[in-house]
């Protein structure tokens, strides 16, 4: 049996709860030896793994690892929200009760770690000394290397975080068991993965993959959905898949800051990243905060929302990050940073990494490189001659240090005083380039019905959303309606009100298909509308859905647009509007207990509508 007290006495790990979980779940897993893990260790967890073939180099300071061919994403049906209150059920949590998960889990973890090193990483979702810092301590047990090299770089890693705990029982419990990933039936009737968080118990149980979000459980399973849990018990604060980025004025020295969410697949890391444009880079400057997690809290002191990234690192999707989409994330990930990329395609001899995308043709030179499967392209089958070298989802693993335009208080443990929060889909017609709201249930009511549009079939009727309330949908860990009433409290309970915005950089010719706003860099643009419309220097155009700009309120210096598109992306297009309340209505409608605010809110904008015509 594995001596789990000498391991954890000489690593200084005294915390007597620690200790009593570790030792359970080692006994548990069957773990062969205990290791805890600090940041200061990654030199030599590198070097192990290097050794061991777990990773390989990528340029110096680089790493990649391939996942195993059918773990690559995370898997919404296999993610089960737990707690012992049947009234905790919504709509999208897949709730299940803990009597019938926590068998199960122990179940299939029980010796599942035998022969294996159980790595315990202390970690902490929130900067040191933060007011949420309750509720951001955490310990993870995994029995996979990679995944401690990768919880160093997306939380804040050392035994310290758990040993000046308040209160020393209050820590996420988060176990990860890789499991035997090549008999558990991925995406088959007989799948055996399990994604378990247990929110009243603050347990996090997953089995079965050892990739992205179902193994780095700082990230989402305990930086989202167990957070909104307890943000929502607690009554204190929120927890969003939001990205969080800071405006500077740099005549005025007024800083802003904007959070909000974005459906997968709709820019949110780019938008996150981005720079002003040249043009207007001698005044602003935009700094980045987070590109996928934000908590929300109002600050007693002063009645403002405060928002801060409770992540260290940014995991982000490599397809399509060049120069242009995202110059940020490429100097993120360039040498002597520590990053661990994913899943892209890779190159034995030269140790380059390459992903769709990044330059406009592969390499012509296929001397060396392999895809994200390990296939060599020069013996590719012919039929696979066109596939992707890189994974669609595959990902590059960098601290938020590398991003060169990091807020300079990125770690403050207050956060940051959030000005506006804004939704955006990917959509191609029906959605201007910005619309802005003014009204609380308003706000509120258009994050619930965020979606982004159905691209196929089976999907869902072309054109129709798929809504994704708050980009919440996957993470959502108690029921919709209460989320809802939540916000409202929350940000109800504010002094100061950030202004609310939807975003659209996706509208799209009808004919030609070619998009009408230049998006990326110029999305600044909007962005600073917004931030004039709320300091009351514009006042726009009402309109039955929001508050949209008029042409000369946009600052266009620069942008290459043509009148008749600008003209469309700043109209609304009221019978598709129209259109678009039914299938909101039915939606909303499978939400119990849905504030009379927002079908209020629905109401006055459907009226409008009605008005318009
Ligand atoms: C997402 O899927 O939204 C992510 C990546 O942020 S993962 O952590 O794998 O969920
Ligand atoms: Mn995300």
């Amino acid at each position: 049996m594995v001596d789990v007290h000498a391991a954890l006495d000489s690593a200084g790990l005294k915390n007597v709860h620690v200790r009593e979980y570790v030792q359970y779940w080692a006994e548990l897993t069957g773990a062969a030896r205990v290791e805890v893990v600090s940041a200061s260790d990654d030199a030599r967890l590198i070097s192990e793994a290097l050794a061991e073939g777990e990773i390989l180099p990528a340029g110096e300071g680089c790493y990649y690892s391939r996942s195993y061919a059918k773990d690559t994403a995370r898997s919404e049906e296999r993610t089960v929200v737990a707690t012992s209150n049947p009234a905790d059920k919504g709509v999208y949590n897949n709730w299940h009760p803990t009597a019938e998960m926590r068998p199960l889990l122990e179940e299939r973890m029980r010796g599942a770690s035998a022969g294996k090193t159980m790595y315990v990483v202390p970690y902490l979702m929130a900067p040191s000394g933060s007011p949420l810092e309750r509720y951001a301590a955490g310990v993870e047990l995994t029995d996979c290397r990679t995944v401690a090299l990768h919880m160093i770089r997306m939380a804040r890693v050392g035994v310290h975080y758990i040993e000046e705990l308040a209160d020393p029982d209050s820590f996420v419990r988060a176990v990860h068991v890789t499991g035997d990933l090549e008999k558990l039936g991925q995406g088959t009737p007989e799948d055996q993965r399990y994604f378990v968080t247990i929110a009243d118990e603050r347990t996090i149980l997953h089995f079965g993959s050892s990739y992205g979000g179902n193994a780095l459980l700082g990230k989402i399973a305990h930086g989202l959905r167990q957070a909104a849990y307890d943000g929502w018990a607690s009554g204190e604060f929120l927890a969003e898949q939001f990205m969080l980025i800071g405006i500077t004025d740099k005549v005025t020295g007024r800083r802003y800051h904007i959070c909000g969410g974005f459906p997968s697949a709709s820019g949110k890391t780019n938008l996150a990243m981005m720079l002003a444009p040249d043009e207007l880079s001698d005044r602003y400057r935009v700094d980045f905060y987070g590109d996928d997690i934000a908590w929300l809290r109002v600050d007693p002191d002063d009645g403002k929302i405060y928002g801060l990234n409770p992540e260290f690192g940014v995991f982000g999707v490599a397809k399509d990050t060049n120069e242009t989409t995202n110059p940020t994330a490429l100097k993120a990930v360039a040498p002597g940073t520590g990053t661990l990329f994913t899943n892209v395609a890779y190159n034995d001899e030269t140790h380059e990494v390459w992903w769709e995308g990044r330059t406009p043709k592969p390499p012509a030179d296929v001397t060396g490189w392999r895809d994200w499967t390990g296939t060599l392209i020069s013996e590719r089958v012919p039929e696979d001659a066109d596939a992707p070298w890189a994974h669609p989802n595959s990902r590059f693993t960098t601290t938020l240090a590398n991003v060169p335009n990091i807020a300079p208080d990125f770690d403050d443990p207050k956060g940051v005083p959030i000005d506006a929060i804004i939704f955006g889909g990917r959509a191609s017609d029906r959605e201007p380039l910005i619309r802005a709201i003014t009204d609380l249930a308003e706000g509120v009511y258009d994050g619930l019905t965020l979606g982004a549009e159905a691209t196929f079939a089976a999907e869902g009727v072309d054109g129709v959303l798929r809504y994704d309330p708050m980009s919440m949908r996957p993470f959502m860990a108690y029921p919709e309606g209460a989320y809802a009433a939540h916000w409202l409290k929350v940000i109800g309970s504010a002094a100061s009100k950030p202004i609310f915005a939807h975003v659209n950089w996706f509208q799209r010719d009808p004919e030609d298909g070619h998009y009408l706003w230049p998006g990326y860099r110029d999305n600044l643009r909007p962005l600073l509308w917004l931030l004039r419309l709320a300091e009351g220097e514009v006042r726009g155009r009402q309109t039955p859905v929001g508050i949209v700009p008029t042409k000369d309120e946009l600052d266009l210096d620069g942008v290459a647009i043509t009148p008749q598109d600008l003209e469309t992306i700043l109209t609304i297009d009221t019978p598709r509007w129209k259109e678009e309340m039914t299938y909101r209505e039915q939606h909303l409608k499978q939400f119990n207990d849905l504030p009379e605010d927002i079908w209020q809110a629905h109401r006055r904008v459907a009226a409008a509508l009605d008005d318009a015509d």
